[in-house]
């Protein structure tokens, strides 16, 4: 088994072994029997099989029994991009590449806040990865692709059973010509809250050694002691800083003064201060109209013409693509887009528009709309597979309320999905009209993960209880609000602009401590070392790695539950989407390669009866012609 384990190591198949490579690859005398791991798989189908899908689904819908493809490509015809760009010339040299640049630049969301906001987050690396080639031979004049932080992180781990560090490397592999993009939610880095500042230094480091480009950063309330957190940590890891001013409000009304011009200026003004690279304006909610964007964009192209400006925004309404003319007229340098298949709504705006509307224009994208229209269909196929997490489902267009509500593109399907899977439609009005007061309640914050959440649990609250703003202004000494409500009014994720409206704050919190300056100033250094020993002594050493140690840093429960998982049904992300989720049919023939050269071929023969002994029923498989049984207990 020795001798087969070098044989299959990356290393050796590439020809790169040098005389320390048995010292620098201990696992290689780590023997993980390939019987074992096929053992777990059958396992995880057995359970499904009598049990039904071991990952929540959304719905009952079933994903559709198909296998989208794309042609194959050589890697010797994946062109130059922008990341050779960035290789040589470092993060400074590429932001003013990038501004010199004339024609219009797009970023690609598929990857990452599309299907946040389409598809609750759950597209699986192997899916990713089909498309990968095809975006690298095809795409290379993309400035990025976003493919990584956000929620799936927390997604990868927690539902899909993935390492979302693995998610990265093997992108990386595939995609060395265009910048990858991750979201970064500033001092809570891919979490819900802050962490101490050295694990925010750790974590992009090691996202910038997973192969992590462009870092945009963000902050739930504009707050810049935590923006300077996520910055630093990006500047000294050699990311690409992409500090981002999220927008709220609508500037191009004077009679809404809180969010105005001049507090965006002001914004970004401090921001170039840090020594950002780029900026990046983010409408999470897609608030923009045409005219904003245009004052917008011209206010900050005249303060800071060096400055690369990177528009994102959601088509909740409907007007993305109007929003993106007007932001190239006005002299941003790149948009953020989805593949049409994967667009729209609370999703990103069209590339094919996008692409078409700039054609034979001095922004001229250059991109093949055949081969966009070649990205799309697969898209349009491999989103059949996620059918049991459709927005779509209660989702049927876009809506311009968001203008009324501001509620950001990823919360509204989901606020909508839990209104709608209680049975009541009509909740969601009441819970959109809520979150509108409940805004106002908390002083008009903006809105983003986290602080969208603290407006949205209000906002439920309120609809579960029956509550009228003025009912929560009068009783709020008595009620017992959310947790994630009375820690915002404590100062646990920052100060918000203004200030926090009193005397709601100190009835709300009821003796509770306040917080005054940057949440996490005062939080003591983690000692990875330390986690990293107690993790090994609970699930062993050959099995924690570094970058199991952080993401138990992010997720302490998620990570114990994705070891413990992995350890009793193996690398489950070796099935394909339909099967992952709901098993595969009777008789269905499924190849596993469960290592380089060694694939399974997997049915799933027959079910038995329910065994009244026991209360187990056997499954019945053919693997490799040989037949196979296991019991599993039936839990119905
Ligand atoms: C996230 O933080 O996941 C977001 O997408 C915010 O817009
Ligand atoms: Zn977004």
């Amino acid at each position: 088994p020795f001798l087969l384990n070098v044989l299959q190591h990356k290393q050796f198949l590439e020809g790169s072994i040098t005389t320390s490579f048995l010292d620098e690859n201990p696992v290689l005398f780590k023997f993980i029997p390939a019987q074992n791991r096929a053992q777990k798989l059958l396992s995880y189908l057995s359970e499904i099989m009598v049990n039904g899908p071991l990952t929540p689904l959304g719905t009952d819908i079933k994903p559709m029994d198909i296998k989208p493809e794309l042609p194959h490509v050589k890697k010797r015809e994946i062109p130059n991009g922008w990341r050779q760009v960035l290789l040589k010339e470092g993060p400074h040299g590429f932001a003013k590449a990038v501004r010199r640049h004339p024609q219009a630049l797009l970023m690609d969301t598929t990857m990452r806040d599309a299907h946040q906001s389409l598809l609750a987050t759950r597209v699986r690396t192997r899916d990713l990865k089909k498309s990968a080639p095809f975006v690298a031979k095809n795409f290379s004049q993309f400035f990025s692709l976003e493919n990584w932080g956000g929620a799936t992180f927390d997604v990868a781990l927690r539902f899909l059973h993935e390492c979302p560090w693995e998610r990265l490397s093997e992108l990386r592999e595939l995609i060395p010509n265009i910048p990858f993009q991750m979201l970064l939610r500033g001092a809570n880095a891919v979490g819900y809250s802050n962490y101490p500042d050295n694990v925010i230094d750790a974590f992009c480091q090691m996202a910038v050694d997973h192969g992590m480009d462009i870092f945009r950063v963000f902050d739930s309330l504009n707050y810049l002691p935590n923006m300077k957190v996520g910055i630093d940590a990006v500047g000294k890891a050699n990311g690409v800083i992409s500090a981002a001013v999220c927008y709220t409000g609508d500037v191009a009304d004077g009679t809404r003064t809180k969010y105005n011009l001049d507090y965006y200026i002001n914004f970004v003004d401090e921001l170039v201060k840090m020594g950002i690279h780029i900026l990046s304006i983010k409408d999470m909610a897609g608030l923009l109209k045409p005219r904003a964007t245009k004052m917008l964009i011209d206010a900050i192209r005249q303060k800071h013409p060096d400055l690369p400006i990177h528009l994102h925004t959601h088509d909740t309404a409907g007007t993305g693509v109007a929003n993106y003319l007007a932001a190239f007229e006005a002299g941003a340098d790149i948009v953020d887009v989805a593949v049409d298949s994967m667009s729209g709504m609370t999703s990103q705006p069209t590339m094919g528009g996008v692409v078409a509307a700039l054609q034979n224009t001095k922004h001229d994208t250059g991109l093949n709309m055949d081969k966009v229209n070649e990205y799309s269909a697969f898209w349009e196929q491999t989103r059949l597979l996620y059918a049991p997490f459709e927005c779509t489902t209660t989702m049927k267009s876009g809506n311009a309320d968001v203008y009324k509500n501001e509620i950001p593109g990823g919360q509204y399907t989901n606020l909508q999905f839990q209104a709608f899977s209680l049975g009541l439609g009509s909740q969601f009005e009441n819970v959109k009209k809520s979150y509108i007061e409940a805004n106002q309640l908390l002083g008009d914050i903006i809105k983003v993960t986290p602080s969208s959440k603290v407006v949205g649990d209000l906002a439920q609250f309120m609809v579960q209880n029956n509550l009228t703003a003025k009912d929560v202004r009068e009783r709020a000494e008595e009620l017992s609000f959310p947790s994630s409500v009375v820690e915002f009014m404590q100062g646990q994720l920052g100060q918000p602009h203004g200030g926090f409206p009193e005397p709601l704050r100190t009835q709300m919190l009821k003796g509770k401590k306040k917080i005054e300056g940057r949440p996490g100033a005062d939080a003591i250094p983690l000692d990875f070392d330390k986690i990293e020993k107690k993790l090994q002594e609970k699930f062993g050493e050959d099995i924690i790695r570094k970058c199991d140690v952080m993401s138990y840093v992010m997720f302490p429960k998620v990570l114990e539950e994705y070891i413990d998982f992995k350890k009793q049904y193996g690398p489950v992300d070796l099935y394909p989407t339909r099967v992952f989720f709901v098993g595969p049919r009777l008789n269905e023939m499924m190849d596993i390669e469960i290592e380089h050269g060694k694939v399974l071929h997997i049915v799933v023969m027959a079910i038995g009866e329910l065994m009244p002994a026991t209360g187990e029923r056997e499954v019945f498989f053919q693997v490799n012609g040989q037949l196979r049984s296991m019991k599993v207990k039936d839990k119905a």
